[in-house]
This record gives C-alpha cells, structure tokens and sequence, in this order.
C-alpha cells in the first residue's frame, strides 16, 4: 500500500460522529469511501429524538463542529430540532451526498485477509481498508418489561420514537423516567396535559440554567464577523466552567463539586415551596452522580396544580392506567417511556470478526472496552468515535469526537505510509489502560452510589476517569508502542 487513495474506507453511522469523519476523509483529498447508515436520513440521535421540549444540554457554540461554527443558533441550550438542521446543512455545504448510503444496516464485519468486508441487511457486500465505527452511544432504546404493558389501551410509546399522531393537549399523560428526557418532556408537556404525572424512580439533582435566546442582532454581528463567533466558540468563561466540571467528576471531594453540590441544594431549597414535594424531590446520592441534569423550568412545571410526582418503579400496567404498588390506579391517555438506552451496545448487534476469529461479543464479554476509547485488540483498523470509554460527562461529544479523529487519522497513517498493513492496540497495552481506567472511574463521583447508564453491567462507571485535558492531551499523538502493528 503506497497512498491515501489505494486505502478505502467505511463509516458506519451518518450521526455527528460519522458526518465528521466524512468530511475529514475529503479534507484529505480521499474520496473512497462511503457512510452507511441504517435509516434514511442523516442525525444520529437527533434524527431518533424529536420528543416535546428536546433540547441539548450543552450549550449550542460548543455543541458545534470547530471547523463549522453557526452563527444562526436561536437559544444558549438548542432545540433539537435545530441541532439536526445543522447538521443537514453541513451534509449539503461538504457535499457528503454521494458517500451516503441509507437504508442498509451493517450486520457484518470480518476482517480477512488483512481486509473488513462488510455485509448489510440487504445483501449488499463492500471491502475496506479501515472501518470507523460512528454508531452512537445513545442509539438503542431501553424499554423496561412492565407487567400488562401491551395491554394498556392508549398510546405507548418510547421517548425516541415519538409518535406525533397523537394528540397531547388536553390529555392525561404519564412520563416515566426522570433523565434529561423525561426532566425535559414533563417541562414541555406540563402546561399542555389536563393531568400530568411524573414517575420518577430516583429523583434528580437539578442544576440551574438559563437557556437565554439570541437576539436577531447578535447572529447578524456573528453573521458578518466570523472571529466574533470563534472566540464564542473558545470562550474563556465556558472553558473555565467546563474544566472546573471535568475536576469536580473526577475528583469528587474537590471544591469544584462541593460548588456543584450547592448549587443544585439550593436549587430544591428555593425552587420547591411545599416542603413534602421538596423532600419527595431530593436524591440520596450525590449530585452528577448520574448525569447533571440542566433544566430551567422543571421545577415550575411540578409544582403546578396538574401535575403529580410519583416516586416509584413502575411495575404495573394495565388496561387504562397504571397501577402503583400501593394499589392505586391512576388512569391515562398516553404512557411515554422515558427510560433512556442500552448505553453499552455500541456497534452490536453486528456480527463482527476480527483476528484470529475473534468475536467482539467475545472481546467485550465482560464489558465493553477500547484502548483510549477508539481501538481494540484483535479488530485491526477498525476505529471508534464515542465508543466505550470515551469523555461523556456533560462535554460535548463533537468536541470528543474531533480529538479522536485526530488520533485516529495518525494510526490511519501508518499503514497508509506504508509503515504497516494492520494496527490495533494491543492486548497489553489495553490491559493495562483499563486497569487503570477502572480504578480511576470508581473514584469518580460516577462511581459513588448510584444507578445510571453511565455504569457498565458490573456497576463500574464506562466512562473516561480522568480530566477533560488529560484526554486532549492523549489524543494528541498515539504513544505507538501501544500499538501492534503487522
Ligand atoms: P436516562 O438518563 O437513562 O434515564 C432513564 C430514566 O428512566 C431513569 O430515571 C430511570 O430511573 C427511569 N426508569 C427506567 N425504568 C423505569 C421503571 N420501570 N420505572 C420508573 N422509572 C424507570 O435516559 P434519558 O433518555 O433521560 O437520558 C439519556 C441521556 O440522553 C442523557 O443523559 C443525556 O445525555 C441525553 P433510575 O434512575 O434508573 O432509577
């Protein structure tokens, strides 16, 4: 293999992540490759999501690609529907068309001969050089078996697969789950539903915010001076708040997160009036460790006269309602499940084989993991962008995603230079990294008591333990030795 253009690559997935890559790919001048996604349209997660009150919760100049800034965001926080316009544009502005192909699922990967050939859903076959794994991390819907829950005679339905049939003013609907989607679906929805009731396992610390709109003026001056909208993108004042975060997570008895931990107490000290709902509302466990949820008017949206807190597990359903352990019925027109993902899928349910016959299944038979969070012993040249391990606490995960590539393009380079036909981490290196990680993550304020998605199947947190500069710096420049290379 001599140059770039007798490699050929596949991206899987056409969210933010595979966008990136794509564009990237043609930055260099390499233009053989293709993104496959599943569904029929680009956006990842923000083609999946279209629920009331979806917004992100990073602020929208950072929840940006840097080469792409966007002078046209309305709101500090943007809506949903906004963020997947973007990335549309984005798709048009690179002309990533040709190098999309939708509707074909990726069901295998094996790697032979030095070669990933993939197969999709439909037949089609393909063979590349390099595979870049963009599947998304939030993609997979966790619907939790409730008794009766196909008996229920009104509209069920997940929180990503919004059905926008049915009518919602005027009706009683019942949110369960109180992450961010059902925090945000209960502020939305509140003043539209007759009766609203929030089932709510665990409640939520609630950090403050508020999601201030742009004025048409400020985009017009971002509009005419682009240096303008770079420094917002770097602001000083963000990035300070953002790192002081990544400290408070990673070292939880630090006095950025004594800030935090006040912050949110203060929050349901003066939000919340009547005193039972106030102490209906507290966590018993820390604040962030489950996912800081940032939302201005959730608070107003519970205590208003149509609206119940319900804090139990929902186990039963049936045919009008549902039905609490201590054996009230309380009837609805409309169930949304807001219980949030199998954050641990990743490329899965693909059949992958890598070398030696080695299945992912098996690489990742006690949890998913990568060396820094893109490669995987045995699986050559086959890179992941927010794959396991990767920063997911509160960062924008573009921000992540343009750290990776640029790490992954320096592996990308060795063999396509030459130096090597095959590179993947290896099992000692990954060993290692892991061992690490791991003591590190159960340190973190994620690993200090309590359920979310950001545990992996032996409660230990999946994610990157340590600062957010720490990774910067990691992805600067593989260490090689790392690396098998054949
Ligand atoms: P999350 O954050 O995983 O939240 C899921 C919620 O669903 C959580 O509150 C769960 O309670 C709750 N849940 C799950 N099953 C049940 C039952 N049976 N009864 C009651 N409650 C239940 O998902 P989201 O979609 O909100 O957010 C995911 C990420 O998307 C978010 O962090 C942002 O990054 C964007 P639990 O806490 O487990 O007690």
């Amino acid at each position: 293999m001599t140059q770039q253009q007798d490699t050929r690559t596949i991206i899987i997935g056409a969210g933010m992540a595979g966008i990136l890559a794509a564009i990237k790919l043609l930055e260099q001048g390499k233009t053989n490759f293709c993104v496959y996604e599943k569904a029929d349209r680009i956006g990842g997660t923000w083609r999946d999501n279209t629920y009331p009150g979806l917004t992100c919760d990073v602020p929208s100049h950072s929840y940006t690609y840097s080469f792409e800034p966007n002078p046209n965001w309305t709101r500090t926080m943007p809506p949903g529907a906004e963020i997947q316009a973007y990335f549309e544009n984005v798709v048009e502005k690179y002309g990533l068309a040709p190098y999309l192909c939708f509707g074909e699922e990726v069901t295998r990967l094996d790697f032979i001969d030095g070669r990933w050939q993939l197969q999709t859903i439909s037949g089609r076959r393909d063979e590349a050089d390099f595979v870049v794994a963009a599947t998304g991390v939030l993609h997979h819907p966790r619907l939790p078996n409730i008794n009766g829950m196909e008996r229920f005679k009104g509209e069920l339905f997940h929180s990503a697969r919004w059905d926008h049939s049915v009518p919602l003013d005027g009706k009683r609907i019942a949110v369960v789950g109180t992450g961010s989607t059902g925090v945000q679906i209960v502020s939305a929805l509140a003043s539209r539903a007759s009766y609203l009731c929030h089932y709510q396992r665990s409640p939520q610390w609630i950090m403050p915010v508020i999601n201030t709109p742009f004025s048409e003026e400020e985009r017009a001056a971002w509009r005419r001076d682009p240096a303008l909208l770079k420094r917002l993108q770097h602001d000083p004042e963000l990035e300070a708040n953002i790192e002081r975060f990544s400290v408070a997570i990673t070292e939880p008895d630090s006095e950025a997160m004594q800030q935090i931990e006040m912050i949110v107490q203060q929050n349901l000290e003066q939000s919340v009036r009547d005193p039972a709902l106030r102490e209906k509302l507290r966590p018993n466990y820390r604040a962030a460790c489950k996912r800081l949820i940032y939302a201005d008017t959730f608070y107003e949206a519970v205590q208003r006269d149509n609206v119940e807190v319900a804090i139990e597990d929902v186990t039963q359903i049936e045919e009008t309602g549902i039905r609490s352990p201590d054996g009230e019925l309380r009837e609805f027109d409309i169930i949304v499940l807001a219980t949030g993902f199998q954050a641990d899928r990743f490329m899965r349910p693909m059949t992958i084989t890598g070398r030696n016959g080695n299945t992912l299944e098996n690489a990742w038979a006690q949890r998913p993991t990568a060396y820094m969070a893109v490669s995987i012993p045995d699986f050559p040249n086959l890179f992941m962008l927010n794959g396991p391990n990767g920063p997911v606490g509160n960062f924008s995960l573009i921000e992540i995603a343009e750290q990776q590539w640029h790490y992954i393009q320096q592996l990308m380079d060795k063999v396509e230079q030459g130096e090597c036909r095959e590179i993947c981490a290896s099992e000692t290196a990954l060993a290692q990294f892991d061992e690490a990680r791991i003591a590190a993550a159960k340190r973190s304020i994620f690993g200090s008591g309590c359920q979310s998605w950001y545990l992996d199947a032996q409660g230990v947190p999946a994610t990157w333990p340590w600062s957010r500069s720490h990774f910067k710096a990691c992805m600067q420049r593989p260490d090689f030795s790392a690396y098998e290379q054949h």
